[in-house]
């Protein structure tokens, strides 16, 4: 009954004031509090937990839920940001990370650089710290802020490896005075740089000597004389994810990377944009003496690359491997287009869209310090493709060389202004054979059809020709050329 209709009833009954009283008692129906237990406080009690208090938590206060589930002793009443992570509170160090670690709402705000969990005041303090660790302690990864940071010429001589806590976008490295930011040496320099964008350098940003190891992920090299310079003795250089884009290496050769001795270029998903040079625009690689070195290229591209010669790639006496995907495009270049090969062998390369006054897509030549180079220039699996020049659109073929091109590459819709759509064979004279500028069977489109513009193959105004798959070119002087079905 409710208690107002109870008090009327003693009312009326009475005929006198009756003053009501809270029932205190320990009854489960006519206790004060609305709760279902059987005492006579207003504690609901209704949770799970061993205490009397209203909340969830595990301790026996009475404030609202404040626990401390990650167990670092700060709750997140007493101001801990995230009480999921112990590293996390108002009692430890903001370090970089991009993470607000002292839950004051600012992100990395400390100190630039984070080295095995100590704020350094400057990225070349850090550097310091990590080329000379003391005595039996292996140093961490540098993580560094996002910003820029000014670095003094480092000469790498142990393992150092910096990693940008945020992305090349927003983590920018210069050196102070413009010249190399790292060089690592041999004997045991190796260098990791992870996210970053490296700019600045009136010459090369990065350079790499003997031995040294060089790897680049997620970064920029933009900006500089040339991205990278190799003199290696077994140097071995790995970039990842990354842009080496309008390095101007005005007459000097190599824009984006100028490599030279012997050295290993391993290149994944990566891009060679607007790089320019005297020779080798994207990249210059040579190596005097046997045995080559070595590119390889997987899901990499050059493109609006810009030489005298060889705006994609200038190579001397270097095998490249590529995928089949990788491609230079877009290059402009009076000799070499695409590529510049000297003495040299290429492998699953599109070469496809480039300009050149003489061999827009490929210009196969012979500088003089190489000729005792043992490699013959060879393309293999090479599609040259929709390249222009005045002479030799897709292919040049000078200095008295001769290339193999194998069954498995082509030479198509290629268009030159004047001779040699295909290829212009710079020969002078009729050649004894064909074969021995020319072989392998490559790929000029139909037989009997000249797939590129004018003519498949020019030697002369006397002599040119229209060649097709399966066939080669065969010449002597008594007869001639002749297209001949290869055997
Ligand atoms: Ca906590
Ligand atoms: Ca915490
Ligand atoms: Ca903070
Ligand atoms: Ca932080």
């Amino acid at each position: 009954m409710n208690r107002s209709i109870v008090s009327l009833a003693l009312l009326f009954a009475g005929g006198c004031i009756v003053v009501e009283e809270k029932d205190t008692d320990t009854d489960v129906t006519t206790d004060v509090d609305g709760d279902a237990d059987t005492d006579a406080d207003s504690d609901a009690d209704s949770d799970t937990d061993t205490d009397t208090d209203t909340d969830t938590d595990t301790d026996t206060d009475t404030a609202p839920p404040d626990p401390d589930d990650d167990g670092d002793g700060v709750t997140v009443g007493d101001g801990d940001c995230d009480d999921a992570n112990p590293d996390i509170n108002p009692g430890v160090l903001e370090i970089c990370d991009a993470i607000d670690n002292n839950c004051d709402a600012l992100i990395d705000d400390a100190a630039p650089v984070t080295l095995d969990g100590t704020n350094y005041a400057s990225l070349d303090e850090a550097i310091t710290a990590a080329l000379a660790p003391a005595t039996g302690v292996t140093p961490g990864t540098l993580e560094v802020c996002a910003g820029e940071h000014t670095v003094t010429s480092a000469r790498v001589t142990s393992a150092l490896s910096l990693h940008a806590v945020t992305d090349r976008d927003g983590t920018t490295l210069r050196e102070a005075a413009g010249t190399v930011l790292f060089s690592v040496r041999g004997g045991g320099g190796s260098l990791v740089l992870d996210g970053f964008t490296v700019t600045g350098s009136v010459a090369e940003a990065l350079s790499v000597e003997d031995d040294g190891v060089l790897t680049i992920s997620n970064s920029r090299i933009s900006g500089n004389g040339t991205g990278i310079f190799v003199d290696g003795l077994t140097a071995i250089v790995n970039i990842d994810g990354t842009d080496i884009e309008d390095n101007v290496n005005g007459n000097g050769d190599g824009g984006g990377i100028f490599a030279t001795g012997q050295y290993e270029l391993t290149i994944t998903g990566s891009n060679f944009n607007r790089n320019s040079a005297e020779s080798g625009g994207g990249i210059y690689a040579e190596k005097f003496f046997a045995p080559p070195s070595l590119i390889t290229l997987t899901d990499t591209h050059f493109d609006l690359n810009v030489a005298e010669q060889g705006a994609g790639l200038t190579l001397k006496n270097v095998v490249l491997t590529a995928d089949g995907v990788s491609s230079v495009t877009g290059g402009v270049a009076t000799v070499g287009g695409g590529l510049a090969v000297h003495r040299s062998q290429v492998t699953g390369l599109v070469i496809s869209g480039n300009d050149a006054e003489r061999g827009g897509g490929v210009a196969v030549l012979l500088d003089g310090a190489f000729a005792t180079a043992e490699l013959a220039t060879t393309l293999s699996s090479v599609v040259i493709d929709s390249n222009t020049a005045v002479n030799g659109a897709g292919l040049l073929v000078a200095d008295d060389e001769t290339v193999t091109l194998d069954a498995a590459s082509a030479v198509t819709l290629n268009t030159a202004s004047e001779h040699g759509g295909g290829a212009f064979i710079a020969a002078g004279t009729i050649p004894a054979s064909f074969s021995t500028l020319i072989t392998g069977g490559a790929n000029f489109g139909e037989v009997g059809v000249n797939d590129n513009a004018p003519e498949d193959i020019y030697i002369s105004d006397e002599l040119f020709y229209t060649v097709g798959l399966g066939e080669d070119l065969t010449c002597n002087d008594s007869v001639g050329c002749l297209p001949t079905e290869i055997p």
